[in-house]
C-alpha cells in the first residue's frame, strides 16, 4: 500500500512527492507530518542516497551563505555565532516522565519539555526548505547498526551530517517496518552572517521516551547534528536495556608482530589525547569518537558510528600531528569552522606557522587585539574551531574495520586522563571490574590555567561520558560491570596519562603515547613483562627500551623510566578517596565499585608502609 497521503500536501514538489511515496513507513509519515504543521516549512527536500541529493545540498549551503568557498574549491568555511560556539550545558535538558532526578544530569518533566521546545519551534521554517535525511549510525546492513532521521532547515547541518555518517534512504524503502532515532532541528532566526540570532531562544532536549531529540535556535554541530552526540544520549539508554555498550570512544587498528592487528578503543575526557591517540601514523584508524560494543559467542565486538571526523584544529600543526595536517592540506572535501578566513586561506591557533592579523573569524570582521563585549580578548581562531572531513582522506584509514558488519573484535580498552601527579603513563588493570571501576569509572582531568584561571582543578568524568549521560550512573555501570560477565575473552583495559608532570614539566613527549600502544599490544598478546604495582602492572625498563628504539629511534634511560614510573601512593590514596566520595553519594553505586576502591586504596597504604611515600619501580 501506497499510502503517503503526507505527499498530497502542496509544499511538496513533485520530485520530493516521489521520494516519500516510496517510503511506507507509518510512524516515519506521522513524524514528518507532525513537524511539517509545526514548523511550516514552504517546502520540503529529501536527501536520497544520490550524488545529485549530496552536491545539492552543498551547493545549496554555498549559495544560501551558510558555507563560503575557500581557495581551493572542495573546501568551505562556515561560522556559528560568537555564543554559540560549543555544546550549551545549561539548555541541554534530558526529558522524564516524572522529573525523575538522575545524578549530574539535568532532567525537565516530559510534557513541559515538549512544550517549552514545540513552542520556540512553532512556524520557525515558514519560508524556508526543511531537509530530511535518511541515516545508517554505523556500516549499512550490520546488525549493530541503528537508523536515524535528521530533519533541519540548515543545509550547514545536512552537509556535516552527510560527511559525517552514511545516508541509508535506501534502506527506508526496502524496509518499512524500521525503527529509528529522530532529529528535529531549526537553526531559527538567523543575522546577515546567516548565524543563529535568537541565542536566548537556544534549546536542546532529548525525549528519551519518544526516541527523539530536538535542538532549536543553535548551529553549533555538538547541538545540532543529530547522529553525533544528540544520538548519543538516546544510544545510552538503548544500550543499558539491552545489555550492551554505546561509548564516547575512538576505535583504532595497533600493528603488531607479522601481520597481527589489535583492535582497541579509548575514552578520553576532551584535549586529553583520544584524537591523536588513534591517529598515531604507524597504526590504523577506524573511528575518533562513538562506538558501540556488543558481545557475539563471547566476544566484544566494536563499530565505529560515524564516517567521518568533526575534529578540533586549534592546535593541529605539522610536526606533531601530520595525519590530520595532510588532510587538512590535502584536496578531498572539508568544512573549516569557526577559524581565521585571510585571503580565501583557513588558519587557526597554534598551526605552527605565522597568523595573520586582520581577516574574517567567529566574531565577523577581526583585527589582532579586538575585544567582545566583555572586554576579553577575541582570539584569531575559536578554541573549539573545528574540521569536518570524510575518514576515507586519512591515509592511515582501516577501510574493512569501518565497513566490517559484525564489527572488529575489542582486544584492549584504553582509559585516558588528564592527571600531572597520580597515574603513570601507561598501566594495564588487574582485571575487568578493576579496570571499569578504578580507570574508566575514575577517569580526572585537569583543566589548564587557559581554561579557569587555577590550574590542577580536576574534574570527575567516568568513561568520559559525563556530560552526555542520559541514565543513571550507577545503573551505567552496573551494565559495564555485568557486560564483562558475558565475555570468554574480556579486553585488557588500560589506563594512561600523557600529561604526568615533574617541577612543572612534562616528564613525556607527545610522540611517546606511540610506544605505550606498542607495549598494550604486546600485553594483549601476553608478550612483554610486566611488574605488578597496587593500581595494575606496569611495563619493565627492559621491555620499554627496545620499544623507544625501534618506534621513535629514541634512547629511553633508566632515569626517565624511573621518574615516569613512581608510585605516587600518597596521591594515589587522594585520587581513589575523592572518587570514593562521588559513589558513596550515590544510591545505585553498584558495591564492587566501593570494594574495589577500597581494596586499591589498602594496597596503596601497605605499600607505603614497606616502601615509603614515593615508590621507584626498580625496587619492585
Ligand atoms: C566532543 O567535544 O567530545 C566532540 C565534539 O566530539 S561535540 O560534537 O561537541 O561533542
Ligand atoms: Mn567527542
Amino acid at each position: 500500500m501506497k499510502s503517503s497521503n503526507i505527499s498530497n500536501r502542496p509544499i511538496f514538489p513533485p520530485s520530493e512527492t516521489k521520494k516519500i511515496e516510496f517510503i511506507e513507513n507509518q510512524d516515519l509519515q506521522k513524524f514528518i507530518s507532525h513537524y511539517i504543521d509545526l514548523m511550516e516549512p514552504s517546502s520540503v527536500f529529501l536527501v536520497t542516497d544520490s550524488d545529485e541529493d549530496y552536491e545539492f545540498i552543498r551547493r545549496k549551503s554555498l549559495e544560501y551563505g551558510e558555507e563560503k568557498l575557500l581557495k581551493k574549491t572542495s573546501h568551505t568555511y562556515h561560522f556559528d555565532n560568537y555564543l554559540d560556539q560549543a555544546r550549551d550545558k545549561e539548555n541541554t535538558k534530558v526529558l522524564t516522565e516524572k522529573r525523575e532526578k538522575l545524578p549530574f544530569i539535568n532532567t525537565m518533566e516530559r510534557t513541559a519539555g515538549i512544550n517549552e521546545i514545540e513552542s520556540l519551534m512553532k512556524g520557525i521554517m515558514k519560508g524556508r526548505t526543511m531537509l530530511i535525511g535518511f541515516f545508517s549510525l554505523g556500516p549499512k546492513n550490520s546488525p549493530l547498526s541503528l537508523k536515524a532521521v535528521q530533519i533541519t532547515d540548515s543545509y550547514y547541518v545536512m552537509h556535516s551530517e552527510m560527511i559525517l555518517y552514511r545516508s541509508d534512504y535506501e534502506y527506508f524503502i526496502r524496509n518499512p517496518e524500521t525503527n529509528f532515532l529522530k532529529f528535529i532541528h531549526s537553526q531559527g532566526e538567523v543575522d546577515s552572517r546567516k548565524t543563529t540570532k535568537n541565542i536566548k531562544g537556544r534549546r536542546v532536549f532529548f525525549d528519551l521516551e519518544g526516541n527523539a531529540s530536538l535542538s532549536v535556535n543553535t548551529q553549533y554541530a555538538g547541538n545540532t547534528v543529530g547522529l553525533k552526540k544528540l544520538a548519543f544520549r538516546l544510544t545510552i539508554k538503548k544500550a543499558l536495556e539491552e545489555g550492551w555498550l554505546s561509548e564516547h570512544m575512538f576505535l583504532m587498528g595497533v600493528n603488531g608482530k607479522g601481520n597481527r592487528v589489535t583492535y582497541f578503543t579509548g575514552a578520553f575526557p576532551s584535549a586529553c589525547g583520544k584524537t591523536s591517540t588513534c591517529m598515531v601514523p604507524s597504526e590504523r584508524i577506524v573511528g575518533d569518537d562513538l562506538v558501540f560494543i556488543k558481545e557475539k559467542d563471547g566476544i566484544a565486538r566494536a563499530i565505529n558510528l560515524e564516517y567521518g571526523v568533526f575534529g578540533i584544529i586549534d592546535g593541529v600543526n605539522e610536526e606533531d600531528d601530520g595525519t590530520i595536517w595532510d588532510v587538512l592540506y590535502g584536496n578531498d572535501e572539508t568544512i573549516f569552522s569557526n577559524v581565521l578566513i585571510n585571503n580565501g586561506e583557513p588558519y587557526w591557533n597554534g598551526m605552527g606557522v605565522s597568523i595573520p592579523e586582520t581577516g574574517e573569524n567567529h566574531s565577523a570582521v577581526w583585527k589582532k587585539g579586538n575585544k567582545d563585549s566583555e572586554g576579553k580578548d577575541i582570539p584569531a581562531s575559536h578554541k573549539n574551531a573545528r574540521f569536518t572531513v570524510k575518514l576515507s582522506s586519512f591515509s592511515g584509514l582501516d577501510k574493512a574495520a569501518l565497513d566490517s558488519k559484525e564489527g572488529v573484535p575489542v582486544e584492549g580498552i584504553i582509559f585516558g586522563g588528564r592527571d600531572s601527579d597520580t597515574w603513570p603513563p601507561v598501566c594495564e588493570s588487574l582485571d575487568w571490574n578493576h579496570g571499569v571501576i578504578n580507570k574508566g569509572a575514575s577517569i580526572e582531568s585537569e583543566t589548564t590555567a587557559a581554561s579557569i584561571g587555577k590550574t590542577g582543578v580536576r574534574t570527575f568524568n567516568a568513561m568520559s561520558i559525563m556530560e552526555f549521560l542520559s541514565v543513571d550512573l550507577g545503573k551505567y555501570l552496573e551494565n559495564y560491570l555485568k557486560f564483562g560477565v558475558k565475555l570468554k575473552k574480556k579486553p585488557l583495559i588500560f589506563a594512561v596519562n600523557y600529561f604526568l608532570k615533574e617541577n612543572g614539566a612534562f616528564l613525556n613527549e607527545k610522540v611517546d603515547k606511540a610506544v605505550w600502544l606498542k607495549w598494550m599490544e604486546e600485553r594483549v598478546h601476553g608478550e612483554g613483562e610486566a611488574t605488578l604495582t597496587p593500581i595494575g602492572y606496569i611495563p619493565k625498563y627492559e621491555d620499554l627500551r627496545p620499544l623507544f628504539k625501534t618506534v621513535l629511534q629514541k634512547e629511553y634511560t633508566k632515569d626517565q623510566y624511573d621518574a615516569q614510573f613512581r608510585i605516587r601512593t600518597s596521591k594515589l590514596i587522594e585520587k581513589d578517596l575523592r572518587i570514593r566520595e562521588v559513589y558513596r553519594g550515590l544510591t545505585t553505586t553498584p558495591k564492587q565499585v566501593l570494594t574495589e576502591l577500597d581494596k586499591e586504596i589498602a594496597r596503596l597504604k601497605e605499600l607505603q608502609q614497606s616502601h615509603g611515600e614515593d615508590v621507584s619501580p626498580f625496587t619492585l
